[in-house]
């Protein structure tokens, strides 16, 4: 059994695809951070780093923090998503540290800049919006000529992907109109099972009263 501490966002759903997609039985543990909750003395016992999301595997004693971490102990774990041959790993492991260091950063510090901050200043805004767009031509551009980020093979690089499509680029401008293969990829990997259930997470989450 695990337990998945998680957000209702981007990372948080990558870590719920990556636990659907594995079969692993989990405890859902939705951290309030709106109340401060991850950085409680509970959650910076599991966590003390004090980010989302986490998950402590009861059956090996391990806790991992971090979506690209524990999607590669998932994936180590049931042996799969990873790629066959060393070949499809190395491709599996740079998109999902695309992801995961490149792209996913550039979409926090773009809800920082246009959501959170109470000035809008305009060189970060440009900046992460501009990081945001190269990143998408390649993924789209690897998209033209591939079913999967690594190939003809769904990795983690995919479940850690889709979160971008589904959730992050709603908040560009035109969402993902510039980008069809983008959007041919996220309707393949959306219909997934697993995936959906990691993503009705999201709509069933109720915040504590
Ligand atoms: N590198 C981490 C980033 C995790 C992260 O930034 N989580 C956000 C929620 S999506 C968080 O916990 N923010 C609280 C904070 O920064 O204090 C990952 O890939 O999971």
């Amino acid at each position: 059994m695990i337990d998945l501490y998680w957000v209702p966002t981007a990372n948080g759903q990558r870590a719920a695809i990556m636990v659907e997609e594995t079969g692993e039985q989990y405890s859902l543990r939705p951290v309030n951070m709106m109340q401060g909750e991850h950085l409680s003395e509970e959650y910076l016992a599991v966590n003390p780093v004090g980010k989302v999301p986490a998950i402590v595997d009861h059956a090996t004693g391990s806790t991992v923090y971090g979506t690209m971490a524990i999607a590669l102990y998932l994936a180590d774990k049931h042996a799969s998503l990873l790629g066959e041959t060393l070949q499809q790993r190395a491709e599996a492991y740079q998109w999902a540290g695309i992801i995961a260091s490149d792209l996913g950063p550039a979409f926090t510090g773009q809800f920082i800049f246009n959501v959170m901050a109470p000035e809008k200043l305009e060189f970060p805004i440009r900046y992460f919006n501009e990081q945001i767009a190269r990143l998408l031509k390649v993924l789209d551009a690897r998209l033209a000529g591939h079913a999967y980020l690594a190939g003809d093979t769904y990795t983690l690089a995919d479940a850690l992907g889709y979160p971008v499509a589904a959730s992050s680029a709603a908040r560009l401008p035109g969402a993902l109109d510039d980008y069809e293969h983008i959007r041919r990829w996220a309707e393949l990997v959306g219909a997934r099972p697993a995936v959906r259930r990691a993503m009705a997470l999201r709509a069933d989450f109720k915040l504590p009263d």
